[in-house]
């Protein structure tokens, strides 16, 4: 038996049952057994809203609707599905304001964030409605006379889509908008920490004219519902977003089962700072991609490798910067980092503190604590955190997701390469240098499957390939082309039209008898 955690999980089961909030065969619902999870907002700890914590039997539902919408959805003209997908486009365009705000409301990020959030979304669904008037095959020879060949892409079947909290927009919109342009069916189940923002994007998706059982939407726990999809035998892929930990968990379940399985998992990301580079634009980048979205992205800069004969001038800029960072609720404008997700992430990133202070001994420069009052008193704030550390203290090896950064020195380009390919992980690593030959031998060398020039960690854009090496997935990249790769199968076509019998690789053509 597989246990399915989440990242963070600030749920608790109630019996207040409030919205119908599941959407299962184009009909939105409640969970068959009645029971409901808390939506909290991190910035006040107040209940939002309750979700359905969704049963087995609701996932099944699901799945069977999912199959049934799955015969005719697939033969849709491919075009027709893309201007589906542009009309859910154009809602969320519509309703872009009115979404970032509840995703604020319930993730905690700032609203320029959120903002950004539904943008890539917004930016999917229009990047994948194009993408449906290629989905290129190729049409080839054949070693054969009066023979055709070409390979053509097939829908997988149903996808179970199991998505995190940080991204809660833009994370299953990179999922689903393929999944469903190369003719697949969906069951979406997003965290349970972002339920609503799930709502927002499937209810675009149906108002666009999805038929009914196409997109399936359950919400409950990671070690229920999340479980559920993944062991269901008439499921055809999973695609999961979320820790390595868990990843694990799900691809070792998928293998035994013959799923296709696509995985996006942790990072510990490095940004370099080499001796010649531009120090303004190296503090700004860090300073962006350690603490944007409280350090809870996979891209985060959890790791700065600067180069000693810059070392102190860096780190007094930086933590200097750091200690300014205007923390609070999302919702405010000014604003610059919000809350953790929840109470089990705040108390791992304060776990993390105290391994870095008294375990690994590095030297705490900011923050380390959580606000204890005024506006951040109440709430899930941690106040942007620095440390100075070397590379093998757990603080630089281990994903920590939250506002943490740790300060290394490094002697040499060669050695910023050593350490930062010095991880588990290889999502994103970035480095900034005015040399082109660094640069060159970076773009080489790094360990990673984003790499970054002059810019912080984070920041990939719709239309390229996003994932990473090592344990930060199982290969597969989403986003661009290579999402199509993920969600459709190809299949090999060969059309003889020679009237007799053609065997490959044993006949052997040199009149021509088959003219
Ligand atoms: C993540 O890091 O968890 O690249 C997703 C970025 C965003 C997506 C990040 N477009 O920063």
């Amino acid at each position: 038996m597989t246990t399915i955690l989440e990242r963070g999980n600030k749920m608790t089961t109630k019996k207040a049952v409030h919205g119908a909030f599941n959407f299962i065969g184009g009909k939105w619902g409640r969970s068959s057994k009645g029971g409901s999870f808390e939506n909290i907002n991190p910035a006040t700890e107040e209940v939002i809203d309750f979700y359905p914590d969704s049963t087995a039997e609701d996932v099944d539902r699901a799945v069977q609707f999912a199959r049934k919408a799955f015969h005719s959805w697939r033969k849709v003209p491919v075009a027709k599905r893309g201007e589906i997908l542009l009309k859910a486009m154009q809602i969320l365009a519509a309703k872009k304001e009115e979404i970032s705000r509840a995703q604020t409301k319930e993730m905690g990020k700032i609203l320029k964030e959120t903002r950004g959030d539904v943008q890539e979304a917004i930016d999917t669904a229009f990047y994948y409605a194009g993408e449906g008037r290629r989905l290129f095959g190729q049409t080839t020879t054949s070693e054969l006379p009066n023979k055709f060949s070409m390979s053509v892409r097939m829908p997988v079947g149903i996808c179970g889509l199991i998505t995190p909290w940080n991204f809660p927009t833009a994370i299953p919109s990179w999922k689903i908008f393929p999944a469903l342009i190369c003719g697949n069916t969906l069951i979406l189940k997003p965290a349970s920490d972002t339920p609503e923002s799930a709502v927002h994007l499937v209810r675009a998706l149906e108002e666009a004219g999805v038929p009914p059982g196409v997109v399936n939407l359950v919400h409950g726990r990671g070690s229920t519902a999340g479980k559920y999809l993944l062991e269901h035998p008439d499921v055809n892929l999973i695609s999961f977003t979320g820790s390595s930990f868990v990843g694990s968990q799900i691809g070792a379940s998928c293998g035994k089962a013959f799923k296709k399985c696509n995985l996006e998992l942790g990072g510990k990301n490095a940004q370099i700072v080499m001796e010649d580079a531009k120090l303004d634009l190296a503090i700004e980048g860090a300073l962006w991609g350690a603490f944007g979205t409280a350090g809870q992205r996979c891209t985060a800069t959890s790791r700065v490798l600067v180069h000693e004969k810059v070392f102190k001038e860096f780190e007094e800029r930086f933590v200097e910067r750091v200690k300014r960072i205007k923390v609070g609720n999302g919702l405010e404008e000014s604003t610059e980092m919000g809350p953790m997700i929840n109470r089990s992430q705040l108390k791992k990133v304060q776990e993390y503190v105290e391994i870095g202070k008294h375990k690994d001994r590095a030297k705490l420069l900011a923050g380390g604590e959580r606000y204890t009052e005024g506006e951040c008193g109440k709430g899930f704030f941690f106040k942007p955190t620095v440390f100075e550390g070397t590379s093998k203290m757990r603080i630089s090896q281990e994903e920590i997701f939250g506002p943490v950064a740790v300060l290394i020195r490094v002697k040499s380009f060669e050695e910023s390469m050593e350490v930062l390919n010095s991880t588990v992980y290889g999502l994103s690593g970035s480095i900034y240098t005015q040399d082109v030959n660094r640069v060159m031998r970076a773009i080489q060398d790094m360990e990673t499957g984003i790499t970054y020039i002059n810019a912080p960690t984070i920041g990939a854009e719709v239309h390229l390939p996003f994932g990473g090496v090592k344990q930060t997935g199982n290969g597969h990249r989403e986003a661009g082309t290579t999402a199509l790769e993920i969600f459709s199968e190809w299949k090999a076509v060969y059309v003889d039209y020679s009237g007799t019998l053609q065997r490959a690789q044993i006949d052997t053509h040199d009149g021509d008898k088959n003219s």
